[in-house]
């Protein structure tokens, strides 16, 4: 899905800022006609903004169902004769648009964009009320999944399988767009090169008839590099300036609809890179060189804000990933902001690009975060067809909206799903190959859990890579590290005695670390230990060729549901929630800016 850009065609208008705002306590106010008056209430709403930090009413912070969120706004008059939408960067996690009272579109997924097609409720010059309901609640046709436990009093409770806060909200910009009813739909574009020469390949869907020009610009110089003609094609860029890791490198293609006159219709610019990526034996190449993955886990969470967007917090992420010496992450556990993508596309950052589906394995939601569930992770009463329907598409949404990116290097299809079982490999394999389908030019992996080890996981061999997430010397052998390096070094060699040629990068190795705590022994929770720690992880890294990359676990603390094994959140940031170091950004900024096999993608926040 394209992203909303002002051309010589497209208009957009920002809807940020404050909502009416209403808490739907019953879950019954759409059958109650809400949505066809203005809303009765008092509440705001910031948005961006996840709802639950920023109300100082715990039952608000708390509900389980829907919010209501309502706006008027004005259609400019020279908007005449244009198609209306709003756009939403994401939604968490399903909403009902409604204009003028009528429903327009319903969305179910949290984390990806979608529009609401409003034109026939938007006269130029007039205003139209808007109204989204917000729903928060997960259940097993949702991904991620969870389930909503309702209480003999009447109340509910959200269970969810994953380790981070359900927050919820409309969590990214909102824009009204005017685009024309003759436009690009959609846009996708292939790039390889060859010596000094890079080879463009470009696939436009348009709607309505026009004729399609397209010119390559470089986005450094504005210079037109190619040009070309039709809604398929190609074009070569002599001396191409090839997207590197820790350097970026952009292009604009320019697609024009034109009509038979030669009038311009429409107008879009999508950005590309050129580079080529691939898995040879245990190696991951990009442009041919050898890659190694330095970096975290992350993930969209702050104070206040929740999981909503913020260029400034994005930005102050993005530096500190620079100053540690790193040259990649992944979007654990959900498709982050498109602002966040574009980023890394301009800086060179390299991404795992993940989709929400986390949290598909009932033996760990009952074990570290204490659910209530005891049946079989995939069953048609649990995770079954409607969930395995529900994640193709975000499968596919997320390849639709990623697709041109360069920053993004592999799909991470899902997060520690259950994989030792028959019935896992039944429920991945289609997923695979729809993956692979939508897009034939990038890896695919999965995260591997530590309960599905060599010899148990089912559908490891499905995959490129080899995605471990680990806890020696935290959820086992917690203190004892000599011990939890003998079982982590004998667990690798198990791996690659059965996939000699599958590279292994190490997604998440972490240790729960209260900042200012301190000890001489090796004390669990202490500064100190989470840095003996990866440390130990470090030798095992630098043992094995075949593992490719380390990202620790996580980059910043951040906030999960309460439990009796998370206080105030996950403490396993490098950086304190308010991204402040702790001893362990210290020591991976010195290993990972003096590490030989990272220096290819190393960001260098001083080199202009
Ligand atoms: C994991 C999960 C991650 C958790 C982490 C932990 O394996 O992938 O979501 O936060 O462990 O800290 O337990």
């Amino acid at each position: 899905m394209l992203y909303p850009q002002e051309t010589p065609t497209r208009s957009r208008i920002s809807l940020d800022g404050f909502w009416d705002f209403k808490v739907d306590w019953n879950n019954d106010g759409v059958e109650a006609g809400w949505q066809n008056a203005s809303l009765e209430t008092t509440r705001e709403m910031a948005v961006p903004a996840s709802i639950n930090d920023v109300v100082a009413d715990e039952r608000v912070r708390n509900h389980v169902g829907r919010y209501f969120y309502q706006r008027t706004i004005q259609v400019p008059s020279e908007w005449d004769g244009k198609q209306i939408l709003v756009r939403f960067g994401s939604v968490t996690h399903h909403a009902i648009v409604f204009a003028n009272g009528q429903e327009i579109t319903r969305f179910k997924g949290g984390y990806l964009p979608f529009e609401a097609d409003i034109t026939e409720h938007a006269r130029a010059g007039e205003r139209v009320q808007l109204t989204v309901v917000v729903d928060n609640r997960l259940d097993y046709t949702t991904i991620p999944p969870g389930k909503v436990i309702e209480h003999a009093d009447g109340t509910r409770e959200q269970e969810y399988l994953h380790d981070f806060y359900n927050y919820s909200g409309i969590h990214r910009s909102v824009y009204l767009v005017a685009r024309p009813q003759v436009h690009v739909a959609d846009i996708t574009i292939t790039t390889d090169y060859e010596g000094s020469t890079g080879r463009v390949e470009w696939d436009v869907v348009k709607q309505g008839e026009a004729q399609t020009t397209v010119r390559i610009l470089d986005q450094r110089t504005g210079e037109v590099v190619a040009s070309g003609e039709g809604d398929q094609g190609t074009a070569e860029i002599p001396n191409v300036r090839l997207w590197e890791p820790g350097k970026g490198g952009l292009y604009d293609l320019e697609v024009s609809l034109l009509d038979a006159s030669g009038a311009v219709l429409d107008v879009y610019r999508q950005h590309f890179g050129v580079r080529t990526v691939e898995v040879k034996g245990a190696q991951f190449l990009i442009n041919g060189k050898p890659f190694y993955f330095t970096g975290f886990g992350m993930h969209e969470d702050h104070e206040t804000l929740g999981k909503a967007h913020s260029d400034a917090h994005l930005m102050q992420d993005m530096e500190l990933l620079s100053w540690i010496g790193a040259n990649s992450l992944r979007t654990a556990h959900y498709p982050y902001s498109e602002e966040w993508m574009d980023y890394c596309d301009r800086h060179g950052i390299v991404v795992i690009d993940e989709t929400p589906a986390v949290g598909l394995n009932l033996g760990v939601a009952g074990g570290i975060l204490g659910g209530t569930e005891t049946r079989a992770t995939f069953s048609e009463e649990t995770i079954g067809k409607a969930a395995q329907e529900q994640h193709r598409l975000e499968i596919e949404r997320l390849i639709t909206r990623d697709k041109n990116r360069p920053s993004v290097v592999l799909w991470s299809i899902a997060n520690e799903p259950e994989s030792e079982t028959p019935e896992a490999r039944e429920y991945f394999l289609p997923l695979v190959e729809a993956t692979r389908q939508a897009d034939p030019t990038r890896p695919v992996g999965f995260v591997n859990v530590m309960l599905a080890p060599y010899d148990k996981c089912q559908i490891s061999d499905l995959f490129d890579v080899l995605m471990l997430n680990r806890y020696y010397g935290w959820y086992v052998n917690t203190g004892d590290l000599a011990r939890a390096e003998e079982g982590l070094r004998a667990e690798v060699r198990g791996w690659v005695e059965r996939f000699p040629d599958t590279p292994i990068i190490f997604t998440e190795f972490g240790a729960d670390t209260v900042a200012g705590m301190h000890s001489i022994y090796n004390q669990p929770f202490t500064e100190d230990y989470q840095v003996e720690f990866l440390k130990m992880y470090a030798r095992i890294f630098d043992e094995f060729d075949e593992i490719i990359g380390e990202q620790m676990w996580n980059f910043a603390d951040f906030q999960t549901k309460f439990g009796i094994v998370r206080v105030d959140g996950n403490k396993k940031g490098a950086f304190t929630r308010d991204r402040r170091p702790k001893a362990a950004a210290r020591f991976l900024r010195q290993r990972w800016t003096e590490l030989e096999a990272a220096s290819y993608g190393r960001r260098d926040p001083r080199a202009e």
